[in-house]
């Protein structure tokens, strides 16, 4: 039984005075620190959008559209985003008051221009994996929590994905540890992965 915490690209760049600020993004990181601080999990991983400058799901790469346009990426349809959590820079950092010394891994994704990934497990094309699976598989996790940001993108989308790819891992999503983009992009993530077979819990029931 190894029970693990994965969190979500908890960066600077999604949260209040970043470059793609989810409201109320940086509200989660003390959850996130009394979590990692409970007992309850044997392992925390944490999942980075690690961009290079010219990524494909930036609106500054496609001449004529706008941030939050819709375009394409990789023959998918793809919102176009402001520039954000590139490589190096203060907006891919974690939050500041982010307890990083209890993360013992982290993924990071997002590093082929070519294609988007929401998901801390595999690209959005589905044909590259980040090897995330793979580790949590190695430490035998059986039990996995996820929480973090956005909801309506990168949680959702790795909620899926856990279930997909970790056959017979119990998958919990902690809802008042996720903020999202869009709120009704938010309830329709929280049906599709209660859908799917995600526990939606609370921090409080941990
Ligand atoms: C995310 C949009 C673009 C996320 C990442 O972390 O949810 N959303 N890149
Ligand atoms: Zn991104």
């Amino acid at each position: 039984m190894t029970k693990a915490l994965l969190l979500i690209d908890i960066q600077n760049g999604f949260c209040p005075g970043g470059n793609l600020p989810v409201a109320e993004g940086a509200d989660i990181v003390p959850i996130a620190n009394s979590l990692m601080n409970s007992g309850h999990y044997d392992l925390v991983v944490a999942s980075q959008d690690w961009h290079p400058a010219n990524h494909g799901s930036f609106a500054s790469q496609h001449p004529g559209k706008a941030p939050f346009d819709m375009g394409e990426l990789s023959g998918q349809p793809q919102v176009m985003w402001p520039d954000h959590c590139v490589q190096g820079t203060p907006d891919a950092e974690f939050h500041p008051e982010l307890n990083v010394s209890a993360i013992e891994y982290v993924q990071r994704k997002g590093e082929n221009p070519a294609v988007d990934s929401y998901s801390a497990f595999r690209d959005n094309d589905r044909s590259a994996l980040t090897g995330l699976a793979a580790y949590l598989r190695d430490r035998n996790v059986t039990e996995l929590d996820i929480m973090g940001l956005a909801t309506d993108y990168c949680v959702q989308f790795s909620a899926l994905d856990a279930v997909d790819m970790l056959p017979g891992v119990k998958i919990r999503l902690i809802a008042d540890g996720c903020r999202g983009i869009d709120p009704k992009g938010v309830d329709d993530a929280l049906s599709a992965m209660h859908a799917a077979g995600v526990e939606i819990i609370q921090s409080s029931d941990i």
